[in-house]
């Protein structure tokens, strides 16, 4: 049989105090051998207290550098401290499924170096954001084409999983160029991994955050555009006229 990989779940996170102590109880119920590693960006709520408290092993939270708060720079700073073979992504708000972490987690042990998951229902995400959801997509695969990439019919994808030193080798030689306060980080790696990466997919169904708030706004929306080549930073101008003061 073959070897088992070690596996860490990155849980990028800020004020999710609705959510955060549940997320990594139910991962640990569910998954008793993965690492979790919560990557907080200073939340101003009690969500390390909360993790703390559970004093669970081989779940570390990581309190980030106050200057560098990003949701990309949380993720990519957590792939390159994993210290595991493997690592998922997921957020910390319950719309990503558990079951789906060990689907991706058994497809990356079966030797894919990157596995997306794919959003099947995005009703959850209401019809403008699915609208723009498919324009940055249309966007970031055309990029990805025109690179020589591997593409994936999702992403713009928060759920996903990789090799940890592939991965971190992208995140260490090419992190200067990624759009670190945003929060497409799927499309930075996808962007700038090696184009031979061996790449699989699975679905599952988007939900609702369970609790606490949504921390998209427009400056959110305006980095996913400037992500998106020269027509991408054209429209982002467009926005950022009309949308940010
Ligand atoms: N470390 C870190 N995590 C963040 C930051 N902003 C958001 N997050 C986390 O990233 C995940 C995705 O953020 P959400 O606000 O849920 O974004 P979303 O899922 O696109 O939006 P909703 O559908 O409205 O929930 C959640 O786990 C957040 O707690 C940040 O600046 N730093
Ligand atoms: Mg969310």
């Amino acid at each position: 049989m073959a070897e088992r990989r070690t596996c860490t779940v990155i849980l990028p996170t800020y004020n999710e105090e609705a959510n955060i102590a549940d997320m990594v109880l139910s991962l640990r119920e569910m998954y008793p051998d993965l690492h979790i590693l919560v990557m907080d960006d200073n939340s101003t709520d009690r969500s390390k207290e909360l993790v703390d408290a559970l004093g669970l092993e081989n779940v570390r939270f990581t309190v980030r550098d106050k200057d560098d708060r990003g949701l990309t720079a949380s993720v990519c700073e957590g792939i390159t401290i994993a210290g595991t073979d493997l690592f998922v992504n997921m957020d910390s708000d319950f719309q990503h499924p558990l079951e789906a972490v060990g689907r991706i987690y058994e497809e990356l042990n079966g030797g894919c170096d990157l596995v997306v998951g794919i959003r099947t229902d995005r009703k959850a995400l209401g019809f403008k954001r699915s609208a723009g959801s498919w324009a940055f997509h249309v966007l970031a695969s055309s990029i990805l084409f025109v690179h020589g990439k591997r593409r994936s019919k999702d992403i713009m994808s928060g759920l996903f999983g990789g090799d940890a030193e592939i991965f971190s080798k992208v995140v260490t030689e090419q992190g200067s160029r990624f759009e670190m306060k945003g929060f497409k980080v799927l499309f930075d790696l996808m962007r700038y991994a090696p184009p031979d990466i061996k790449t699989g997919e699975i679905t599952y169904e988007f939900g609702k955050r369970a609790g606490g708030e949504s921390k998209v706004n427009p400056r959110i929306v305006h980095l996913t555009l400037r992500q998106c080549g020269i027509v991408g930073r054209f429209f982002a101008r467009i926005y950022k006229a009309l949308f940010i003061r």
